[in-house]
């Protein structure tokens, strides 16, 4: 098939001619332009943000699609939705749907569109409708406390979110559990230019009433407040005050008390208020620097706020105390060192508290062990990042999508081939990257870079950002998807844009040029025990709950996990958890970097497509057979079609799909009968039979009753 001009090109990439990258985009393009934002490879969704508001999602598009299989409607995530769905309910298959693509190309609105529609088709009744509109108001939640505006995105999702929805037997939703990866605090306390801290904030600010304000201690105008970037208020089309009522009313739903969204609303002011907590240098008498607080009356209102002594907590920000097993030192801190200890106390609370919203919202939804059950997983996660700068963050979320792809490689390219060998069909080699070599540059247990990461946050003695990187350098300098200065010099390579505290890693998507400075920092992510014990001792029940650690009697001297290392975990556990589940992916792209309706920018759509490997997934898809099918559902399926099989057939299952096919004058070239399987090379056979089938049920029907009246 060619693209014709004003077509709306082809609906599945496999039927694509001449398959290359630009005819490729080219049909990606044409139907954009046509609002055709879906497009098929195979079973996969390809969608480009179309940044307005499409009239496809109502509840006439919800039934449409709830009524026909996947290749019979146009391609729609709808049509994903529902065949994950089915597959979930009467094959007793887990499904999970994982939705990649980069900042601003629409993954979360995907994922809300797919929990929509299963809600909109699954089970009826009260009580099911009461754990439908929990699950769903989870998302206004996660988003004031997860979200912020960032330049790419006005609704950027700053943490990873995974949720299983938890179905019972008749496909009746049970409830659920949301896992969250990697909050990015530190916008808590600094964000870049144009953008802003997490939507909670503005939303309090702007939505509270002036008795509530009071009540927290806070004023209205948003200038007040130095964790916020001034100037960047407001945000087109985003109303904060209206999304606060939103807020409240989504807990109310989860099930918050009052008393618990009156607490979580302090301790959002709490850390508004600690960033407005002066530091100024001071000496002590013998000339070493000290720091104390410009202006008291800020700490007394924090202590007002969450019950703390004010002079405790001065202490706290202002010294450290070394302890060891003989006796404990208080050491003053320097303005800098004190500011440090400030901010990291304010990107603790607030990512402490967003686990903690998270923990009590699967409370709420979590389902009672001892059911069976059957499960649907959503996985909206940061997609891969290359910015100017880029730093742990940025390498543990692109680790995270290197992760992704090899269970992208896994489970759909090398099971497909892997199923041709089992089933004695001819093979088209199709040559592939195994990204494994860079999963394992990453997270070797012993010889990774997190592992290395990790020996050196714990070894006695001075460490430093740059005896990591030389430790990188000496370890990988011959490995093929590592870089550095070092090892670039000692191969005579002059490469001008690599700094000297910077490594690169030849990742799947691209080069990534990391910049080791804070990497031990963040990775230790450790706060100074000083300010737990301070939070600890604190009257609110909420603030002192997130620090557990603070209790004397708790407190062990025992390391708590590196950030790195928690996150390899959490990844690990993730990964087995998609690995036991059927696939479903949904591969967004965004069109412009402008947030603009309508535009189309070629060289930004074949970037993500390479990164996604769009190209990669349709050749192999073709070189393959887009379905397949055992014998024995085949046949229950299709054998009305063939007067050999129909009403009755006593023989083996592949004779009877070889009657009907034969009957039906295949061309052998679409087909390929394996052990087990038969399978279909291309879509549009898939769609013949499928009519074939409804034409002949119809005829059925007629027939059935016109000859045996009364009968169902
Ligand atoms: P992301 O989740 O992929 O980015 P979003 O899902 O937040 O991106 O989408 C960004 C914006 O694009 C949304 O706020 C909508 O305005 C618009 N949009 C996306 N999909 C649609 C759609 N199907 N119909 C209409 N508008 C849409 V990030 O979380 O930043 O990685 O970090
Ligand atoms: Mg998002």
């Amino acid at each position: 098939m060619t693209l014709l001009e004003g077509s709306v090109g082809v609906e599945d990439l496999v039927l694509l001619e001449p398959l290359e990258q630009e005819s490729l985009i080219r049909n990606l393009q044409l139907r954009y332009e046509k609002k055709e934002i879906y497009t098929y490879i195979g079973n996969v969704l390809v969608s480009v943000n179309p940044y307005q508001q499409l009239p496809i999602y109502d509840l006439e598009f919800v039934a449409k699609y709830r009524d026909y299989t996947f290749y019979e409607l146009k391609p729609h995530i709808y049509a994903l939705a529902n065949m994950a769905y089915q597959s979930l309910r009467d094959r007793d298959r887990d499904q999970c749907i994982l939705i990649t693509g980069e900042s601003g190309a629409g993954k979360t609105e995907a994922s809300k569109l797919v929990m929509s529609y299963v809600a909109a088709v699954c089970g009826k009744g009260e009580q099911v409708n009461s754990v439908k509109e929990q699950l769903l108001q989870s998302n206004p939640v996660l988003e004031a406390f997860g979200n912020a505006k960032t330049i790419r995105n006005n609704n950027s999702s700053r943490f990873g979110k995974y949720m299983d929805i938890e179905f019972d037997f008749k496909g009746s939703p049970l409830g659920g559990v949301i896992t969250n990866y990697l909050l990015e605090k530190s916008r808590v306390v600094k964000q870049l230019e144009g953008e802003r801290n997490f939507h909670i904030f503005y939303q309090l600010l702007a939505g509270a009433d002036a008795q509530l304000l009071k009540a927290l201690k806070l004023e209205r105008d948003t200038g007040g407040y130095a964790y916020l970037n001034p100037d960047t208020s407001r945000v087109d089309g985003m109303d904060d005050d209206a999304n606060f009522k939103v807020l409240q009313s989504a807990m109310t739903v989860i099930g918050f008390s009052d008393e618990e969204i009156r607490q979580v609303l302090e301790v959002a002011a709490l850390v508004l208020k600690l960033g407005n907590v002066e530091l100024i240098n001071e000496f002590q008498a013998n000339g070493v620097p000290a720091s104390g607080i410009h202006d008291g009356r800020g700490v007394q209102e924090i202590g007002e706020l969450v019950g703390l002594n004010s002079v405790e907590l001065e202490r706290a920000l202002c010294s450290r105390t070394m302890e060891t097993t003989k006796e404990k030192v208080v050491t003053t801190l320097n303005v800098v060192q004190a500011q440090y200890a400030r901010d990291a106390l304010a990107k603790n609370i607030y990512s402490r508290l967003f686990n903690w919203l998270v923990n009590r919202i699967n409370e709420s939804i979590k389902v009672g062990t001892g059911e069976k059950r059957k499960v649907m997983g959503v996985l909206d996660i940061y997609g891969f990042e290359i910015l100017e700068d880029n730093s742990f963050e940025q390498f543990v979320i692109n680790y995270c999508n290197e992760k992704l792809q090899q269970v992208f490689i896994e489970m759909t390219l090398k099971e497909e081939q892997e199923e041709y060998k089992r089933e004695g069909i001819p093979w088209v080699k199709v040559e592939y990257f195994d990204n494994g070599i860079i999963c394992n540059l990453i997270e070797h247990n012993q010889r990774g870079i997190l592992a290395m990461l990790d020996e050196e946050c714990l070894r006695p003695g001075v460490v430093s950002d740059s005896t990591f990187l030389a430790k990188l350098n000496q370890l990988f300098s011959k490995h093929s998807h590592y870089e550095s200065k070092v090892t670039q010099n000692a191969q005579r390579q002059y490469d001008h844009s690599m700094g000297l505290s910077c490594f690169r890693i030849c990742h799947y998507a691209g080069k990534v040029t990391y910049n080791v400075n804070s990497f031990i920092d963040k990775n230790n992510d450790l706060l100074f025990r000083d300010l737990s014990q301070a939070m600890w001792k604190a009257r609110h029940p909420l603030l002192r709950s997130l620090f557990p650690e603070g209790d004397p009697k708790q407190a062990s001297l025992k390391r708590p996990p590196t950030a790195g290392a928690q996150f390899k975990s959490s990844v690990t556990t993730l990964m087995k958890n998609l690995y036991s589940k059927n696939p479903n992916y949904i591969r967004c792209i965004k069109p412009n970097e402008h947030q603009q309706r309508g535009h189309f920018s070629f060289e930004l759509v074949s970037v993500q497509a390479q990164y996604l490997g769009l190209l990669e997934n349709v050749r192999v898809r073709r070189a393959g057979y887009a379905y397949r099918q055992a014998y024995g559902s085949f046949l229950e399926r299709y054998r009305l079609l063939s007067r050999s099989t129909w009403p009755r057939w006593n023989g083996g299952d592949q004779e009877g799909v070889e009657k009907v096919l034969g009957e039906l004058s295949m061309s052998s070239e679409e087909l390929a009968f394996g052990k087990t399987k038969i399978f279909i090379r291309s879509p549009k056979t898939l769609f013949y039979l499928e009519e074939q089938r409804r034409l002949r049920l119809q005829q059925l029907a007629t027939l059935i009753q016109k000859t045996y009246r009364g009968w169902r």
